[in-house]
């Protein structure tokens, strides 16, 4: 384990910013929290993760225990602006705040439920007494609303882990309530890792127009989020040049996600298994994360804005209508007309594809129902980039600020971009409107707009 003096100097100047009124994190930058608790300066030293669009648990030392507090309570969330709903989570936040410790530890968790009915916590993947395994009516009495619950271990393993409820479970997962718990080895990393991200995955069913996400919903969910937000919301991940990176990666929606990296090809180092040992170690740019399971992969950074989604493509879209009739190829001019003299403004969409719903919902010409995100979205230095759901970048620079901040978008080398032989195309009679709307493309937009 390395420890460098700034990572010491970084800690010492965050205890006494927290002296004045807590760890705030500024919502652009991408620091790693402190290692070691800032009141207290104790508890053992690790290289923090840094949880995409949140943030880790504090916790404070008493009698030689890391003691953590999970708070269970209502909150209002927002998945992108635009799509805000009443969702269940923890201290504030779906996921909950990440659980960071080290092998060795003894932790002491509190609970305390401020949720309209009573709940548990189980700790996935996590060695521990049975007594403490957290499934209300078989390992513990369920925890009232009202009430705080103890729970104490000492972790016997490291790895990437998780924590839900195992109390009325498909619902209090389906509105949010789960989160990371992060167990870092004691004998240090067998390559030292740079940047180490961490990521939970998952779905909702938030109908059109609705404010509670729809626990019932089995297959025809519409939110498809990294910790909690869909793209164009979801942060960058920013790395310097050759620095190693780990993004952990955990699931807990109700499908399988092949999670793909551009531009590299990455290890898959470990899961809820621990690290895995070098040689079960395997090349990967496409990695299936499984229901219930995590992954943690790995890869030296090469410059450039590389993709990195998931695979399903519906689970790269917003909230989109199913069941609706397929008209790629239907010439609908005849059929517009006579539904405009009926529905004024009616326009017929999906002839030629769908990226024209993305031109009128950017345009404002067609406002969706209320509390209802566009299907695909975002812009790109180049254009629309079509895009929603389990989207980010990962954006490596020969040069990144101190706090790891958006640096815009990539400034590609002369020549080694793909470009245009021959004469103009002709776009699409629908992207003649979008190319006459003159939407500002500012080079150094940040791709995330809020969150
Ligand atoms: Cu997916």
């Amino acid at each position: 384990m390395k420890i460098s003096r700034r990572n010491l100097m970084f800690t010492a100047s965050l205890a006494a910013l927290a002296k004045l009124g807590g760890l705030i994190r500024p919502a652009s930058a991408q620091t790693p929290e402190t290692s070691a608790n800032p009141a207290t300066g104790s508890g053992r030293p690790y290289v923090p993760v840094t949880t995409l669009n949140g943030r880790a648990l504090p916790f404070v030392m008493k009698d030689g225990v890391k003691e953590f507090h999970l708070i269970a309570e209502e909150i209002d969330h927002e998945f992108a602006p635009g799509s805000k709903a009443k969702c269940w989570g923890y201290n504030g936040s779906t996921p909950g705040p990440t659980i960071e410790a080290v092998e060795g530890d003894r932790v002491r968790i509190l609970v305390t439920n401020k949720l309209p009915e009573h709940t548990s916590v189980h700790w996935h993947g996590i060695l521990l007494p049975s007594g403490m395994d957290g499934v209300g009516g078989l390992s513990q009495p369920d925890i009232l609303p009202g009430e705080t619950y103890a729970y104490e271990f000492t972790l016997r393993q490291h790895g990437t882990h998780m924590y839900h409820p195992h109390a009325d479970e498909m619902t209090q997962m389906a509105v949010g309530m789960m989160g990371m718990f992060i167990i870092h080895p004691k004998n240090g990393e067998p390559e030292p890792i740079d940047r180490d991200f961490v990521i939970l995955l998952h779905n909702w069913a938030l109908h059109p127009g609705t404010y509670r996400p729809d626990p019932s919903i089995m297959t025809e969910f519409d939110l498809w989020t990294f910790n909690s937000k869909v793209f164009p919301s979801i942060d960058a991940m920013v790395v310097k040049t050759g620095q190693r990176v780990r993004i952990r990666l955990g699931n807990l929606s109700m499908w399988n996600h092949p999670i793909h990296l551009h531009g590299h090809q990455f290890l898959v180092t470990g899961s809820d298994g621990g690290r895995w040992p070098k040689a079960l170690w395997r090349p990967e740019v496409t990695e299936i994360v499984g229901v219930g399971q995590t992954r943690d992969i790995e890869f030296v950074a090469t410059p450039g804005d590389w993709a990195f989604h998931c695979h399903m493509s519906h689970h790269t879209m917003n909230a989109m209508g199913h069941g609706i009739p397929n008209t790629l190829g239907v010439d609908q001019s005849n059929v517009e007309t006579q539904i405009r003299s009926m529905l004024p403004g009616y326009m017929a969409m999906g002839e030629n594809g769908m990226a024209i719903h993305q031109v009128h919902t950017d345009a404002g010409h067609m406002k969706g129902p209320e509390n209802t995100l566009a299907m695909m979205t975002g812009q790109g230095p180049f254009g629309k980039l079509e895009m929603g759901g389990m989207f980010t970048v990962v954006k490596v620079r020969d040069q990144v600020a101190a706090d790891y901040r958006d640096p815009g978008w990539y400034a590609n080398p002369p020549g080694t971009v793909a470009r245009r032989i021959g004469a103009a195309g002709t776009p699409e009679p629908a992207m003649k409107m979008y190319m006459k709307m003159d939407m500002k493309m500012d080079p150094n937009m940040p791709m995330n707009h809020g969150g």
